[in-house]
């Protein structure tokens, strides 16, 4: 028997695992001691490995052949068809015709390696990838009030000594159960204060004194957050020193407040005035400058996903800075990422507007840095290209090729009713996969990669803090790394660049890169990584690593956190007569993402058969719905079919559909497009549908 330690292929906890390979070949999960998760796993990671050996993986590419059926193809084959096609394509077309969807599951290795095939070996702007979809407005809030962007900028046992932490539009007791640990402090001191329009698992940790469940209405948690600071000045619980000494821009922000007074917040949130006093007062009681252990402000993807997103991200930064928390012990704002790898995904290039080490593709210094690591002309690297949205809406027109690495948009994307007819209408699309999913059906090539515990690299998890991912067995004959299918693409593109194939050596590259970016890796290697429990970023070259971010300075030049007044929105798709409920979207414990890799799983798919719509009994009786009918949710886009789950957890002007399902209880054929103006992110979690019993 041999055992590697490594960590969960799913979710931004990342839990350390052993991985177990038995003298039959059989690899066994076990759970590890490390830090996030303190020797935890959830069902997910448990039935990780299954995954690895499913009889439907995919070993072999497929070329879809004249009758439309996917055919198996050696290698040489679908090079070849690619390279030709791709030629073609760009002949008639110009290089922009060829898009790329990259993910957040990919390794820093393939990410990057990603970013610099999209702009050198097809030498399109058109690159953007599915954490478009997760992080971009808590991103886009932390980028302009913070200066950085990295998701907790300090190391999550923090939060477990804080006697505060106000979570927002997270349901962490689903999404990252062994993360639940680190709140027993808060809970403890009665300081666990979760916002969602949901009696989430998550919510229920607040039941019995352990803290406050704040139930808004889907989509005003901006109002909220404004009538929250607005008492905290009331009360005089803002921390006037630090708002002197490290932020600019409070005054706006303090104007800007006055008129959301707490009966006008709760009439627009729907939450009770005392819930929101007690609320600011748990707070504020735990900060740092009312001598508390630490008050910790933390969002999720239920505030996130707005077309006023990265307003309402801005706002809970707002709050953090008014009460003094950020760079202060045991506190701050942070946000949780989602995917693997959904930090370092962003920091290494598949973003539309970015070069390696968090660096701006429109910066003449960063373009210039970049081209020299990368041996080419500046002029090479394309400009900016469109976040996913835009680009899945190029598809057909604009765009008539697409390489989709580490993602399933067809399930995943909002209004995807539309996106599988653009879809359809392009003359390329190439799917790098270990298994079939809904997207590779509209695949013309299908090109079977090595998974997470048959090849090595590098993976960053919510904490900013890097950790290799280590290989446990062999790959299956047949299948190829995605590094080695990138280098040999790019060099049947007749690129000049070079692209390697080794993942410790792309990682000094993509190390060397990043030096001096914000997300700087260039003190790091394969090797320097190995001989600890993780660096955080940045870690310059000779330099140490760097748990926390802003003790002393925020990300801006000035050094200063500058606070931005912002406004409350309404969503973008509202009640109104014909649609009367609001749908929210998000997840369930035993299924991750699109399902493409957890809906395979015997013991997973037990706990969650398929999709569903959680609605309160007094919706249900309206409609004369019953537990289990099959019902109807329908929005101007599209219509969902599912069974009916009735909970009075839920607001009874709200249901609630996971989108992990494809066909027709896919929950993403309701939601909408409508995207935030700053960050790209779609409005997944609120929009007006009718509902019916079928
Ligand atoms: N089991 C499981 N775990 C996962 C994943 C998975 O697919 N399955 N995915 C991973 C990824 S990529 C991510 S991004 C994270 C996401 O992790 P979370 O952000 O925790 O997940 P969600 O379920 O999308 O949304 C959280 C909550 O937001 C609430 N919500 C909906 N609308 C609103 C609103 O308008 N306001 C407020 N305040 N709340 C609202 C929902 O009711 C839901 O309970 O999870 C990661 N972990
Ligand atoms: N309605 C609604 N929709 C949502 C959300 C929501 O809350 N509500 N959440 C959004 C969020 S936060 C996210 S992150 C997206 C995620 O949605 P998707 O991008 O669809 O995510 P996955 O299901 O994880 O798809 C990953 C695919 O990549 C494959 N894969 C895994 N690792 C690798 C690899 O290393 N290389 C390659 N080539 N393939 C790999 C898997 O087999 C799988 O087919 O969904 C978004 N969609
Ligand atoms: S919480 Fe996330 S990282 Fe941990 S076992 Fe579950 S899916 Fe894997
Ligand atoms: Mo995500």
């Amino acid at each position: 028997m041999s055992r590697t330690d490594t960590h969960c292929p799913y979710c931004a906890l990342q839990c350390g695992m052993h991985l177990d390979v038995t003298e039959t070949g059989d690899v066994e999960v076990s759970p590890r001691d490390f830090p996030t998760n303190m020797g935890g796993l959830c069902q997910k990671g448990w039935t990780s490995a299954r995954v690895l050996t499913l009889p439907d993986r995919i070993t072999t590419p497929l070329i879809r052949s004249e009758s439309g059926e996917l055919e198996p193809a050696t290698w040489d084959e679908a090079m070849c068809f690619i390279a030709e096609k791709v030629r073609s394509i760009q002949g008639k077309h110009g290089r922009d015709a060829v898009g790329v969807f990259g993910s957040g599951a990919l390794t820093n290795e393939k990410a990057y390696q990603l970013g610099k095939f999209a702009r050198l070996a097809l030498g399109t702007r058109f690159i953007d990838y599915n954490g478009r979809f997760c992080m971009s407005s808590a991103a886009a809030g932390a980028n302009r009030t913070l200066g950085l962007d990295r998701g907790l900028p300090f190391p999550l046992s923090d939060v477990g000594e804080a006697d505060a932490l106000l979570l927002l539009g997270s349901n962490v007791a689903d999404t990252m159960p062994p993360l639940v640990q680190h709140l027993g402090g808060v809970r403890d001191a009665g300081g666990l204060v979760v916002v969602d329009p949901r009696h989430s698992a998550t919510a229920a940790l607040t039941d019995n004194g352990a803290g406050i469940h704040l139930q808004p209405l889907p989509g005003s948690d901006l109002a909220l957050l404004l009538g929250l600071v607005h008492i905290v000045i009331a009360q005089g619980w803002s921390d006037q020193e630090y708002l002197e000494t490290r932020t600019s821009g409070w005054e706006e922000v303090r104007r800007s407040v006055t008129l959301w007074w707490p009966a006008r917040v709760a009439a627009r949130t729907g939450v009770p005035e005392e819930l929101l006093y007690a609320a600011a007062e748990v707070l504020a009681k735990a900060s740092p400058s009312q001598r508390g252990k630490g008050t910790v402000i933390l969002t999720g993807r239920g505030v996130e996903q707005h077309t006023d997103g990265t307003d309402t991200v801005t706002a809970a930064i707002n709050l953090a800075l008014a009460l003094g928390l950020p760079g202060r012990p045991h506190s701050g704002y942070g946000c949780l990422t989602g995917q693997g790898n959904g930090q370092g995904g962003r920091e290494h290039g598949q973003k539309a507007d970015q070069l390696p080490g968090y660096r701006s593709i429109e910066d003449p210094a960063s373009r210039d840095q970049v081209a020299a690591v990368w041996g080419v002309d500046p002029a090479a690297i394309p400009g900016k290209g469109v976040p996913a949205v835009e680009l899945l809406g190029k598809l057909g027109t604009e765009i008539r090729g697409l390489f989709v690495h580490g993602a399933n948009p067809v399930v995943s994307a909002p209004d995807v009713g539309a996106l599988q007819q653009w879809m359809r209408a392009l003359d390329l699309v190439v799917v790098c996969d270990f298994l079939p999913s809904e997207t590779t059906s509209y695949a013309h090539v299908v090109l079977p990669v090595a998974q997470w515990a048959e090849e090595e690299g590098t993976m960053t998890n919510l904490e900013g803090r890097i950790l290799r991912r280590r290989k446990a067995i062999d790959p299956p004959p047949g299948v190829r790394s995605e590094l080695e299918i990138l280098a040999e693409l790019a060099d049947r593109l007749n690129s000049k660049a070079r692209f390697g194939t080794e993942p410790a050596d792309v990682f000094d590259e993509l190390a060397h890169a990043s030096a001096g970016g914000k997300a700087d890796y260039s003190g790091l290697s394969h090797a320097r990584l190995d001989d600890e429990s993780g660096y955080y970023w940045p870690v310059p070259a000779g330099g140490a690593s760097t748990p926390r971010i802003f003790t002393k300075r925020f990300g801006h030049d000035d050094g200063l956190a500058h606070m931005v007044a912002v406004r409350p929105g309404t969503p973008e798709d509202d009640l109104r007569p014909e649609a009367p409920v609001y749908l929210v979207t998000g997840r369930v414990l035993t299924q991750y993402q699109s399902g493409a890799q957890t809906r395979r799983v015997s013991e997973l798919t037990k706990a969650a058969p398929e999709s569903f719509v959680e609605l309160h009994p007094t919706l249900a009786q309206r409609y004369q719905i019953e537990e289990g009918d099959m019902m109807s949710v329908e929005s101007v886009r599209g219509r969902i079919v599912a069974f009916a789950r009735i909970s009075r957890g839920i607001r009874p002007d709200t249901v609630f559909v996971p989108f992990h399902w494809a066909g027709e209880g896919s929950a993403n054929l309701a939601t909408n497009d409508a995207t935030d103006p700053i960050s790209g992110m779609p409005e997944f979690k609120v929009c007006a549908v009718q509902i019916g019993k079928v």
